[in-house]
Order: structure tokens, then C-alpha cells, then sequence
């Protein structure tokens, strides 16, 4: 397979003004009849070049016609899946008919077959699963489909638009009209048909338009749709207040479909969830997944104008697209929670997963200059990190300068496919702001290391911060330039109260500096001591930061920094440095033993009763196994695993009253509800517990099965569920029996369980895992269970990271059966593979020879991507 290049971006040579679709569903064959106005594109320059349409090898063209004359064999012909048709006139209509067998379709690309409905995804080349067409974003038309089907089976039919046409064929079918006025590209269409049960409302918008929300599931799911409905239409108000942004058809619909590749899909009027980022209940859905539904949701929706209404020219500019739309979603849930427990979230998130893949074999810009297959490109890098791009930008504008750029990136470019450039561009002229140099954010890889040093001259009461930036070579850039790096500056005295400094002539107690060489000196004056610095406020910036803290300034900012994210941040630190030096002794062999610093500050921490629990939570969560993955080099997994292991143990009988407390204080009674307020105790509470059963106090255990026995919620019946698993409760595996057993028929907690018992932390915990892809709750068609179990055992340090090499072994062996099945999957479970040059030696090179072994075989374009780049 070979890759494409962003240099090599061409405008299409052809248009395609109106797109006509006719499916005539069956459950052996579909056929598809495509009516194409196409014309030659003026600015495509004079030519007579043939046209070339694409197509997929699962899709058998039946007839092609143009202007209604039909082409002979020589006319035309198919090569490596496109159709090429040498003569065109400069106008013309194009007509195809292909045949499809959706239920035989496993890649859940295209046209296919989810339980009982026909479902699409065409993001983003999967339309061409479905007929001949220019598929590519840049080419944006008006779409009309007809859809024909037997109505006792399918009598929901739906499409993006307006329903126009309902009637009854001559054959007794139904057949269902729908027009999207908006031109679109292909990616955005979508088609569901099938028996379902509907959810309806009514929004009005901000100028008084009714616009009818439907969210469509399977019958006995309907119960589960009304948070979705609810975030929908808090999606909706939040879109006009905070970007002017109102919806534009008279109907919004969601369908749930449980075989899906991702999370959603964005289809214009039409979105389609995976049913495990729309249904919610109070009995089977955990807090996190609420949050997660009305963030998807909300997400889904704010795409209708931040990638629909103005869409992306081409792939290499994904982010344009999503790194906006994540920043919007995740502002929108700050103001929905709090903003600080959503920062802390989603930089925990980045800096495990996103800064793991800046450092690996992948590591891409956020706007990547080629690749071989897009679908390996909707990674954290372009998402995650393309959303700090954004909001970088939101920071050195300021709310308002920021707003009046989005609303003229709007204005200036509704109904066009644009580019990253563009997008900048529009921030620079709403604002005049110089973004020149800030736009290498976009095109350079890897993680900038910034590193402070400080000094203080008592005589002239002047600080002096020296920083300096360095971003480490990534595969094809081995040089890198400095960046525009804001970075958000407060300082406190030895009592903890914020000062005030001056910097550039502006006093402040709070500064954005601007880093934009490799090394610069920042002043401060106006101060009598030398201050404790609060350095990146907020995560003001995607970096790796290193300055040289004692544990008292970490336990100073963690008790008092006027940042509730740096708060949580120098606990975090804190944490890093005593699990760093409990590894270290783990790997040479040494007992270990620490004086935990840490312990203070969490004594602290858990008699304040003016905090929000749901922080409190979150800085009592030690560092993940991931995340001291990712900060180390060589990975030591059974040190890592053991050091975690022995801290928490140390701090629970530490604090063994203190948790005990906290968890009888935040226990809530009541009704549940999905509020910031009850999520917050629930977290915490859990969280208490987790450390408290550490402890073997017997009480702690007994509660243990008392919450899980008598919860009112999934939280915490699935909290306890999890305490008893991770702390090898004697009763973990009769609870996780009882657990299945008591939810066999609910697919999605069923999930849950498969996660659980295959990231368990065990001897066993490779059998384990076999044993779970035989269960009668495993499939191997449906996305959601393999990520379950595969990714669940990757997390998994004993099961996956097994000495003889056998957990490798087994992944490679799941990897090569998904690989032709379904690629998208496929490669995604290469992830955990693509770390082997950081592994310590002897685990490194089993893995290698794994992902060799891989390589071997006759591979998709997505797997074989990911695999060769990480064996180069
Ligand atoms: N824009 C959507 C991307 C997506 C996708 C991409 C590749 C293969 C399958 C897919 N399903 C959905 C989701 C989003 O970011 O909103
Ligand atoms: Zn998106």
C-alpha cells in the first residue's frame, strides 16, 4: 500500500451538483441506483481528463448510463475498485446501479446490517462502499434518496433532510422520500431502516423555528433515551448563547445501533450513536458513561455547523473539523459541571494517551502531511490535541476576540470545505492577533519539553523565570522549530496567597507569558521574597513541564493554589515523584519503602470540607499504570504495577480512618440522580472505599458487599464491583458471577463486566481472557465486546505483559483474525504492540517479534499502516 500526500492536493476535476439515490433494501441484495449531475470544475482548469470514480471491491456495478445512454463494457472500465469512464462531456447526468450484500458486510463501512435495520457509515470513505462517486469532502451536493422496502419489517426509513414523499409501491413496498437541501459531502450521508420505537420532542430556536428531535432505538430500548434528549436539547441552547449557532432543518434525528466502528456519527439531520454513547439509565449506566452520552451528544451536534455547515477540504485536515469540535464539547460540559474537574479530566486523558502516541511510532501532526489509510488518522493526536490547538488560540485572543473569529469563520465560510489555514486565518482577522508563528502547532509533531529554572534577586525584588523549549524528533522530523507556546504563570508566597508581579509593564496576579524562542527570560518585579511558582495554570498548553519542586512547594500549591488545576497537578507530581522511586527500588529487587509526602497533603485534603468532593476525588486518584507507563523509559510493567500497588496501601493505612469517614459523609441516600452534586459525592465516596478496603479492616470489606448488594445504581454497585476485583476481595469472583448474572440481558453492562474481567490484574489473567471469547456474551462482529475484552486485557500489566511473551502472542493472534473482517478494528487493537521500542529488553523484543509476525501475513491497508511504521 502506498500514501497519499497533503502537497499533492488537487481541486476535483468534476462536480457533482445534485446526487439522486434510490435503495431498494432487501436482506440478500440492495440495490442502488445513483443519478449523478456532474459537470467539469471550472477552476479545475481546462481539461479532458477521464473521469475516475471511486468505488469498493464489495460493491458489483450492475449498469452505467450517461444521459440516460447506456454504456457499453468498452465505455468503461473498473481498476483497483474505480470506475473510469474516458469520454465526458462538460455536463452531464451519470447514472450506476450497483448491487450490495450489507449482511455480509463485517467492516461496518458502507451499507450494513446491525441486529435487525440497515444502518450506514460513510466517514470517511466508506460511501464508496455503497455506489461510484467522488468521494472526497471537497465535493459537496444536494442529496435526494428514496428508499423502498417492506414496511412489516422496516417501517422506520429515514434519511438526511426532510421526509418529502411517503407512498406505497406498485409491488406493496413503501417508499420514503428525503431531501437535504444543504449540500454536503458524501461522508455526511446516511440511511437507517428498521423496526423501531421513537422518542419525540420539540425544540425552539433562539428565533422561534419548532424543529422536531427524534431519538430512534430497538423496542426495548426507548426506556433508556431520555438523558440523550435532554443533553440534546441543552446542546442546542448552548450552541446559540456561546456560538450563535442555530440548527437549520426542521428535524434532528438520533438512532442507536449497537455494531458500530466508534463512538457516533455526525450524518447532516440523521446522527447514528453507538448505543453505549446514547442509552442511559440509572440501573445500568455508570455516572462517567452519563457524562460521557451528553458529551457525545453534544459533541454529534455542535459538528452540524463546526464540520458540516463548513466542512473540510480534504482528510489531512480532520482537525479542522474534530480538535474544534472536541474543544466546543468540552467547554460545553465545563459549563454544564465544573470546569476545573473537566480540565483535569481531559488532561489526565491527553497527557496518558495522546502524549503516549506524540512519543510512539505514529506520532503524526495534528494536521498530518500524508497517509496510507485515513481511518488510522481519527487518533487523540488529531482530536485531543488538535482541541488544545483551539484552545490555545481561545487564550491568547481572549472570549470575546475569540468569539468574533468564530463567528466570522462561520460567516466567511458557510456551505465551503476549508482548511486548518483557514481556520486560523479567520481567528487573525476577527482579532488581529499574529498567529504566524503559532500555526507550526499545526504542522509539527511530538510533545514540546519545557524546562524552568529560577532565580530571585532580593535587592531589586525581581524573579526571573528562564524557560526553555524542546520538542524531541519524531518519525520523518527529525528537527524541530520553536513553537508558540502560552504558558499561564501565577506565584504564591511561603503562606500560599497569590502575589501580585509585574511583567511587561502589566501587574497581575496572574500572567500569560509568551514562550516563542528556544530559550527566553521572563521578569517579575515588585516582590519582597522569592516566591513558589504555579507554572502552566489550567494546562495552558500541550507540554511536558519540568521544574524542580521540592515536595514543600507541591504540597504548598496542592493545599493552596488559587488554580484548582494546578492543585490537583502538584499533587499529581507528588504522587510521580514517590511512584518513581518505589519503581526504581522494584526494579533492582530492592524491599520498597517511602516517606510519603503525599500522606500530608491527603490528610489535608480529606477534613476540607469546603472542597468540591468531586476534586478531592480526583486528587486522591494516584497516577494510572498508563500514565507512569508513558513517563517511563524502559517500562518495567511488574514494577510500575507493584509500586501503585504498595503507595495505595501505604496511604490507606495511613489515612484508614479518614477514608473511612469520608466514605460514611458523602454516602448519599435518595433517588438517584446524573447532577455534578451527586456524581461528585458518589466519586468520591468510591474513591474513599477503594483506599479504606486496602486497609483489610474487615468493615471495609463487609461494606463492600453491602453496597454492592443493596445499590440503588450502576455506580456503585459496579464501584464495588470493581474495589472487590482490584483489591482481590475473597469474594471478587463470586461477585462477578453474581453481577453477570443478575445482568446477562442488558448487552451494555454486559460490557462492562467483559472489561472488568479481562483487565483484571491476576496470574490468570491471560486464561482468563481466552475463556471470555468463547462466553456465550462474546462476539466477535460487535465492536463494543472486542474493545471490551481486547482492550480491556491490553490495560491488563499481568495478563498482557506476560514474561514468556504469550499475551503478546495472543493479541497478534486476534489482530490477523480481525484483520480482513474488520481493519478499523483491527488496527486499533494494534495500540497496546506499537509501544515495544519503550519496553524493558527482554519483553521488548517478544513483542517485536509479534508485530513481525503480523506483518507477514496478507494485511488491510489500516493494519498494515500501523504495523510497519511501528517495525521501521
Ligand atoms: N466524525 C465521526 C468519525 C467517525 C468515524 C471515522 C472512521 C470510521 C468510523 C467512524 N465513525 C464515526 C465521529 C466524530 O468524531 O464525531
Ligand atoms: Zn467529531
Amino acid at each position: 500500500p502506498s500514501a497519499i500526500f497533503l502537497k499533492d492536493y488537487k481541486v476535483p476535476p468534476f462536480l457533482i451538483d445534485k446526487t439522486e439515490l434510490t435503495f431498494d433494501l432487501d436482506e440478500a441484495t440492495t440495490i442502488v441506483t445513483s443519478r449523478l449531475h456532474m459537470r467539469r470544475n471550472p477552476t479545475f482548469g481546462k481539461s479532458t481528463a477521464p473521469l475516475v470514480l471511486d468505488g469498493g471491491e464489495d460493491v458489483r456495478l450492475i449498469g452505467v448510463a450517461m444521459d440516460d445512454y447506456s454504456l457499453p463494457p468498452e465505455e468503461y472500465r473498473i481498476s483497483e475498485g474505480k470506475l473510469i469512464i474516458t469520454a465526458t462531456a462538460d455536463k452531464f447526468v451519470l447514472t450506476c446501479e450497483t448491487l450490495l450484500e450489507p449482511q455480509n458486510n463485517t467492516r461496518l463501512e458502507g451499507l450494513y446490517r446491525s441486529s435487525s435495520m440497515f444502518c450506514t457509515q460513510c466517514e470517511a470513505e466508506g460511501f464508496r462502499h455503497i455506489t461510484y462517486y467522488l468521494d472526497r469532502p471537497d465535493v459537496m451536493s444536494v442529496f435526494t434518496t428514496t428508499i423502498i422496502a417492506d414496511e412489516s419489517r422496516y417501517p422506520v426509513l429515514l434519511s438526511n433532510g426532510n421526509e418529502v414523499e411517503r407512498r406505497k409501491t406498485d409491488d406493496g413496498k413503501t417508499l420514503v422520500v428525503w431531501h437535504d437541501p444543504f449540500p454536503k459531502p458524501a461522508y455526511l450521508f446516511a440511511l437507517v431502516a428498521g423496526d423501531l420505537a421513537v422518542k419525540n420532542d420539540v425544540f425552539t430556536t433562539q428565533s422561534k423555528r419548532e424543529v422536531k428531535l427524534q431519538i430512534f432505538t430497538e423496542t426495548h430500548n426507548i426506556d433508556k433515551v431520555d438523558y440523550a434528549m435532554e443533553a440534546l436539547k441543552r446542546s442546542m441552547r448552548w450552541d446559540e448563547e456561546a456560538y450563535g449557532r442555530e440548527y437549520d432543518l426542521d428535524i434532528f434525528m438520533i438512532v442507536a445501533v449497537d455494531d458500530f466502528n466508534m463512538g457516533a456519527m455526525e450524518n447532516k439531520g440523521l446522527n447514528i450513536f453507538n448505543s453505549s454513547c446514547l442509552l442511559a439509565s440509572p440501573e445500568t449506566t455508570t455516572d462517567d458513561s452519563y457524562l460521557r452520552v451528553e458529551a457525545i451528544v453534544a459533541h454529534e451536534y455542535f459538528h452540524n455547523w463546526s464540520g458540516n455547515r463548513v466542512t473540510c477540504r480534504d482528510w489531512f485536515q480532520l482537525s479542522l473539523k474534530e480538535g474544534f469540535t472536541v474543544f466546543r464539547d468540552q467547554t460545553f460540559s465545563a459549563d454544564m459541571h465544573s470546569e476545573t474537574v473537566k480540565r483535569v479530566e481531559d488532561v489526565s486523558f491527553l497527557k496518558t494517551a495522546q502524549f503516549a502516541e506524540d512519543a510512539g511510532p505514529m506520532a503524526h501532526p495534528v494536521r498530518p502531511a500524508s497517509f496510507i489509510e485515513i481511518s488510522n488518522f481519527y487518533t487523540l493526536t488529531v482530536y485531543e490535541k488538535g482541541a488544545e490547538i483551539v484552545r490555545m488560540i481561545h487564550t491568547l485572543l481572549g472570549k470575546e476576540k475569540f468569539r468574533a473569529g468564530s463567528d466570522l469563520y462561520f460567516n466567511r465560510h458557510d456551505g465551503q470545505a476549508v482548511t486548518c489555514d483557514d481556520f486560523v486565518a479567520a481567528m487573525q482577522d476577527a482579532s488581529g492577533v499574529d498567529l504566524t508563528q503559532f500555526k507550526r502547532w499545526y504542522s509539527q509533531a511530538g510533545t514540546p519539553i519545557v524546562t524552568v529554572t529560577d532565580t530571585f534577586d532580593a535587592e531589586t525584588g525581581t524573579y526571573r523565570l528562564t524557560m526553555k523549549q524542546d520538542t524531541p524528533a519524531t518519525p520523518g522530523q527529525p528537527t524541530k522549530l520553536p513553537l508558540h507556546i502560552p504558558i499561564r504563570v501565577g506565584l504564591l508566597d511561603e503562606l500560599g496567597s497569590a502575589l501580585s508581579a509585574t511583567v511587561d509593564n502589566v501587574n497581575s496576579e496572574d500572567h500569560v507569558l509568551h514562550l516563542i524562542s528556544n530559550e527566553q527570560v521572563f521578569e517579575f518585579t515588585g516582590l519582597k521574597a522569592r516566591p513558589v511558582p504555579s507554572l502552566l495554570r489550567g494546562f495552558s498548553a500541550p507540554v511536558k513541564l519540568r521544574y524542580d519542586y521540592t515536595p514543600a512547594n507541591l504540597l504548598l500549591l496542592m493545599s493552596a493554589d488559587s488554580d484548582g488545576f494546578n492543585r490537583w497537578s502538584a499533587a499529581q507530581q507528588l504522587a510521580v515523584n514517590e511512584l518513581n522511586t518505589l519503581i526504581k527500588q522494584a526494579i533492582d529487587g530492592e524491599t520498597l519503602s517511602v516517606n510519603s509526602q503525599l500522606a500530608h497533603g491527603f490528610k489535608a485534603l480529606l477534613s476540607d470540607v469546603s472542597l468540591d468532593p468531586a476534586m478531592v476525588a480526583l486528587v486522591l486518584a494516584l497516577p494510572s499504570q498508563a500514565y507512569l507507563s508513558e513517563l517511563a523509559n524502559p517500562i518495567y510493567p511488574a514494577a510500575i504495577k507493584q509500586a501503585r500497588q504498595y503507595l495505595k496501601a501505604q496511604l490507606a493505612n495511613t489515612l484508614a480512618e479518614d477514608f473511612e469517614r469520608v466514605y460514611r459523609e458523602h454516602s448519599i441516600l435518595g433517588e438517584y440522580q446524573a447532577t455534578a452534586e451527586d456524581i461528585a459525592h458518589r466519586s468520591l465516596k468510591n474513591t474513599a472505599l477503594s483506599y479504606w478496603v486496602e486497609t483489610k479492616d474487615e468493615t471495609a470489606h463487609r461494606i463492600v458487599l453491602e453496597q454492592f448488594q443493596s445499590a440503588n445504581n450502576m455506580t456503585d454497585q459496579f464501584s464495588a464491583l470493581s474495589i472487590a476485583v482490584n483489591s482481590q476481595h475473597e469474594k471478587a469472583a463470586e461477585l462477578l458471577a453474581a453481577f453477570y448474572e443478575q445482568w446477562k440481558d442488558e448487552p451494555l453492562v454486559v460490557n462492562k463486566w467483559l472489561m472488568l474481567t479481562a483487565s483484571q490484574e491476576h496470574d490468570a489473567a491471560l486464561t482468563t481472557v481466552k475463556g471470555l471469547m468463547e462466553h456465550p456474551a462474546f462476539d466477535l462482529k460487535n465492536p463494543n465486546k472486542v474493545r471490551s475484552v481486547l482492550g480491556g486485557f491490553g490495560q491488563s500489566m499481568s495478563g498482557f505483559h506476560k514474561e514468556d511473551g504469550s499475551g503478546y502472542r495472543f493479541l497478534a493472534d486476534q489482530i490477523i483474525l480481525l484483520n480482513k473482517r474488520n481493519p478499523q478494528i483491527a488496527s486499533r487493537l494494534c495500540t497496546p504492540l506499537t509501544r515495544w521500542k519503550k519496553l524493558q529488553p527482554e519483553l521488548s523484543v517478544k513483542m517485536k517479534t509479534e508485530l513481525e509476525r503480523i506483518l507477514s501475513e496478507e494485511l488491510s491497508k489500516d493494519v498494515y499502516e500501523v504495523v510497519s511504521k511501528s517495525l521501521a
